[in-house]
């Protein structure tokens, strides 16, 4: 119903009506206005990602707005990486007739409950850091720029089996999370399909401290390898506690892990983590360059991933906007599904035909505290 509205009211702004030009959504000098809401990972344990972020939209909507094609307004919500506290910011959003579009939530956890609500009101939703399975395929209104475990997993264990000749590794993850549950499957499948012996499969607990048990069970089999599907506290405390316990395998792990968080709580117990990854900030490309640069300039630290694809997750929204002509949410919908060979700095990227990611990793190693090229 908000869709037919904002579209009457696009409609009457065509019209002439020249006093509607500052409402949201008609265009003001051939700028198309819109409100982009956000849903993010801003307080609570996982904080970093949601920060990185909204730094990385906040940076991309000054730009944008700089260039007069599209002017964004973001109307930021935090979610606490809470299911419930990201369904009621997506409800406040969604009830928000000047809202187009929706970026995030962060965890996928979230995206479970967010993205069906999203989809049935019609609301255009993109997750920037939303890896598990089956995200996208949610519904028509469901998209990601975030690179899929699917992806990713396999080309981490890809390298680590090449270059340490693995042959056997323990399993370890979060049994209560979305995206850790969906990153053990994909690790599991693909350690079965790599014929790679699983010597066993431990689980833990989003905040849990104590990895003893599992742990000891693990170092007393002799993994050449460790696979572990966590978020980035319960990684990093994960990965500290092995390293003390002469644990000093190669951990292999997925998106939650791509954070520099993991070296700021694990310091040099984080070396030998593998990570693939959609983004690498040491990259030889002059738009990669600009942008590591200004953000240092803005927020005094270096851009991670989750800040690199947040920052083309709303160049792409923008592009759609500017091709819909007009801030209407199916408008936005049918322009997102025909992005195209769009080149940010994650590379060339487009959407498959359910809205999923079409992109080449390149996989990393934490060495000397600093994620490093894996080669
Ligand atoms: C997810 O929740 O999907 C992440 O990748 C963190």
């Amino acid at each position: 119903q908000f869709t037919a509205l904002s579209s009457l009211l696009v409609l009457s702004a065509c019209g002439g009506n020249q006093a509607a030009g500052d409402e949201d959504g008609e265009s003001s000098g051939g700028a198309v206005k819109a409100d982009i809401g956000v849903i993010s990972y801003i307080s609570g344990p996982g904080a970093a990602y949601g920060e990185a972020i909204t730094n990385g939209l906040k940076l991309a909507q000054e730009e944008i707005n700089g260039k007069g094609e599209v002017e964004i307004n973001l109307v930021i919500e935090d979610s606490a990486g809470k299911q419930d506290q990201a369904l009621t910011a997506a409800q406040k959003l969604m009830n928000s007739e000047n809202v187009t579009g929706i970026i995030g939530p962060t965890l996928s956890t979230e995206m479970n409950v967010v993205g069906p609500e999203a989809d049935l009101n019609g609301v255009p939703i993109m997750g920037t850091s939303t890896t598990a399975e089956g995200i996208p395929q949610i519904g028509d209104y469901v998209f990601r720029n975030s690179l899929p475990e699917a992806l990713a997993i396999p080309a981490s264990i890809d390298k680590a089996i090449e270059k340490y000749d693995a042959k056997k590794v323990a399993i370890l993850y979060g049994n209560d999370d979305v995206f850790t549950k969906s990153g053990f499957d994909t690790m599991k499948k693909a350690a079965e399909e790599k014929g790679l012996e699983i010597l066993t499969i431990e689980t833990f607990q989003k905040g849990q401290s104590d990895y003893n048990a599992q742990l000891t069970k693990i170092k007393g089999l002799k993994p050449d390898l460790i696979l572990a599907s966590a978020l980035y506290n319960e990684g990093a405390v994960i990965m500290d506690q092995a390293r003390k316990m002469g644990i000093d395998v190669p951990f292999v792990g997925g998106n939650g892990f791509n954070s520099p968080e993991v070296i700021n709580i694990a310091g040099d117990a984080a070396n030998g983590l593998i990570v693939a990854t959609p983004w690498y900030g040491e990259k030889e490309d002059d738009k990669v360059k600009e942008f590591v640069g200004k953000y240092e300039e803005e927020y005094g630290k270096k851009p991670d991933q989750f800040a690199a694809q947040a920052y083309d997750a709303l160049y792409i929204m923008a592009e759609a906007l500017k091709n819909a002509g007009e801030a209407d949410r199916d408008a936005l919908r049918d322009a997102l599904a025909e992005i195209q060979g769009f080149n940010g700095i994650l590379g060339e990227f487009s959407f498959d035909e359910e809205g999923d990611v079409v992109m080449d990793p390149t996989v990393l190693v934490i060495e000397g505290g600093a994620f490093k090229e894996f080669n």
